[in-house]
């Protein structure tokens, strides 16, 4: 049966094209060369692979660019790398040996510069530590860590002996925690005391030493001494850092290891209770990173990068640690929160760095607009060139704020659509050619080959709203979820055949750019028309008391589903006037079909600690039913109990 397009009302018409000057100095500077390398790739992939590949070190030349069909591909096979050879020891051989590589400030303004040949001996010295701990290659480590260079540390030395790190966000819980490390059997947990967030302490270790009881395989614990808070150490379990790296000798050979070893486990939240642990390896994933970072960020020798999601999040992964550092970049890392001391952090941390590329999330963007433009203007911005964004579809009004306020209507905005499944950017502006439209990711990138299609497969014309597939391998792409192909195949091959699916929905508008609407379970069907949930919060942000909106359907007897729209707003407390007038801002906006039926005020939404709202919840309270949801993500877990009481 062929399932009905998903409804596109949200209409766009504002273009903005790069100014001169950026497009002469980007690495990838013109339409015709952008048109080229993309046709190339699509027509010769293991051409075009091949020839990316020479960016690489390698030890030992691969024999075959690609193997086998979605969804069991192997890339460079036969080729020997080691991707922490190629963030740092390249990097030694001329002037970046004394290049900062991280430029870090901790929460309460304590600072540190790495530079790169800092961070290789760094990475040396722990990869010694680990080998001493009996950690071999292939087994698992868990990182469990605050936003500190120790963490970017232990990463590289792990791929540089070929074990396998599985990152949890700090913020999970002692039970997320045990479960993760169950899921890879994990033998080292590296941690902290605690780390800062709101001038508060997190205590890590304490989480580590719960979890423990409940994960066997868990062998040793390595603990950095961050907050100097109290922790119990288990005598010949539990190790200092420092007292560990002490000894330990500088030089650590980087093992040679086959282009497919795996580099990570990454656990993201499943529709199902169970988290899926994402796994990426070697070559694959060091070569999309360390290209997509180049031409989307239009990364230069001389540029200041910042990047602020968490490590804990894909986001972190590719472009905090591999992507830039495998360009010999300058990366700026911050432990905190954005509104710490104050609503200026953010900009102060611009400012004083010069940092020249943002790259940030719609979440905090909303954040920040709520804030107010007092804040970024106390500071001097002119530093920046590029801005970007991930993690969600940004508003139009969200994109056009940062396009003002923070970018001064000089810098170009890349709105970049990717997954952790992706492991690098996938569709998005190259900053030096692409005329922006606010709200769309725009154009797949070389080596991309993205299709709009109905749920029997079928490719769609413009506007035509639907499934967002693959329909060519990529190097970077997930190989499986960690201990159960099965799932994998289920989850991302089974949907539309022969392609990844991504689970989200979009449309391709008539210049082919790429609109995301949001996951296809966050469309909803109302009186047999399917809408986008993302185009009606769209709309109500775009009204000026709203701060951010979360819409969701909920069962209604005469239209299927109902529109439900959870609302947060800038200032004050709502009443039942500006209910009415959004619900009359949203008809007038999209139209009769998509007039709310419900709105609510909230003081916050439920959010992941990647910032993402979890739409799944408030579908849930929308319907009044107890929810059965993993909530092992979410960033707030008061912020349910607010909401289910704000009911009445
Ligand atoms: C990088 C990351 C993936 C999901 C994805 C989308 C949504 C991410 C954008 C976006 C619209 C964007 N990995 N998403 N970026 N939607 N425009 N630029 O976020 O695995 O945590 O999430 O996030 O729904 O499927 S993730």
């Amino acid at each position: 049966m062929t399932q009905p397009a998903i409804h596109s009302s949200l209409k766009e018409s504002r273009t903005f094209a790069p100014p001169a000057t950026f497009s002469a100095n980007a690495h990838i500077s013109t339409q015709s060369q952008y048109e080229q390398m993309w046709q190339q790739a699509k027509d010769d992939p293991a051409g075009f692979w091949g020839q990316m590949a020479q960016n690489l070190d390698w030890f030992r030349r691969f024999d075959t660019v690609m193997e086998g069909q979605m969804p069991n591909v192997k890339w460079f096979t036969g080729g020997k790398i080691n991707v922490s050879y190629n963030c740092l020891d390249r990097h030694l051989k001329g002037a970046r040996k004394n290049k900062a590589a991280i430029i870090w400030e901790g929460e309460p303004g304590d600072t540190r510069v790495l530079r790169y040949q800092d961070l290789h001996r760094e990475v040396c010295k722990f990869a010694n530590v680990l080998k001493k701990l009996g950690v071999q290659t292939g087994d698992r480590v868990t990182l469990y860590m605050p936003m500190i260079p120790e963490l970017t540390i232990a990463m590289l030395a792990c791929s540089r002996i070929g074990a396998v790190h599985s990152i949890i966000f700090g913020g999970f819980s002692a039970d997320a925690v045990a479960d993760r490390n169950n899921d890879a059997q994990a033998k080292v947990v590296v941690t902290a005391d605690g780390g800062w967030r709101r001038g508060k302490e997190i205590p890590l270790k304490a989480s580590v030493d719960e979890s423990l009881n409940q994960s066997p395989s868990v062998e040793k614990v390595v603990v950095v001494k961050r907050t100097g808070g109290d922790v119990d150490m288990v005598p010949d379990r539990d190790y200092w850092w420092h007292d560990l790296m002490e000894g330990a000798s500088t030089d650590c050979d980087p093992v040679q290891l086959d282009s497919e070893h795996p580099l990570f486990i990454l656990y993201t939240s499943g529709s199902t209770g169970k988290p899926k642990g994402v796994l990426h390896t070697s070559a694959g994933y060091l070569l999309g990173t360390a290209l997509t970072t180049k031409w989307v960020f239009d990364l230069k020798e001389d540029d200041t990068y910042w990047c602020t999601a968490d490590i804990g999040w894909i986001t972190g992964h590719s472009y905090i640690c591999y992507g830039p550092l495998a360009n010999g970049a300058t990366v700026v890392m911050y432990e905190g929160a954005p509104n710490w001391p104050d609503e200026g952090r953010f900009w102060e941390i611009i400012e004083k760095y010069r940092v020249s590329i943002f790259y940030t999330a719609p979440t905090a963007i909303r954040a920040f607009i709520k804030w107010g433009n007092e804040w970024p203007e106390k500071h001097d911005l002119s530093s920046l060139r590029l801005l970007g964004s991930v993690g969600e579809p940004i508003n139009p009004e969200a994109w056009m704020w940062y396009h003002r306020v923070i970018g001064q209507e000089r810098c170009p905005i890349v709105d970049t659509w990717w997954q952790t499944e992706t492991g690098g950017i996938m569709i998005s502006p190259l900053p030096g050619v692409t005329s922006t439209k606010p709200g769309s990711c725009c154009r797949p990138l070389p080596g991309v080959v993205p299709d709009i299609v109905s749920r029997d497969g079928k490719s769609l014309g413009p506007n035509e709203g639907g499934l967002l597939v693959m329909r060519q391998p990529w190097p970077h792409m997930l190989r499986t979820l960690y201990g159960d192909h099965e799932r994998f195949v289920k989850t991302y091959f089974s949907e539309v055949e022969g392609c990844y699916f991504a689970g989200d929905g979009a449309r391709r508008d008539e210049d082919g750019y790429v609109w995301v609407m949001g996951r296809v379970d966050d469309v909803i069907n109302v009186s047999g028309h399917r809408l986008s949930t993302m185009e009606v919060e769209s709309s109500l942000v775009s009204h000026p008391s709203v701060a951010e909106a979360a819409v969701v359907g909920f069962p209604h007897e005469i239209k299927g589903e109902g529109i439900c729209c959870f609302v947060t707003l800038k200032t004050g407390e709502g009443d039942e006037s500006l209910k009415k007038e959004l619900i009359q801002h949203v008809r007038h906006h999209i139209g009769a079909l998509a007039q709310p039926d419900q709105v609510r005020f909230a003081a916050s939404l439920p959010k992941t600690r990647s910032g993402k709202i979890m739409r799944r919840l408030l579908r849930d309270i929308a319907a009044g039913r107890e929810s059965t949801q993993d909530t092992t993500t979410l960033e707030d877990l008061n912020v349910l109990a607010r909401l289910r009481a704000d009911e009445e």
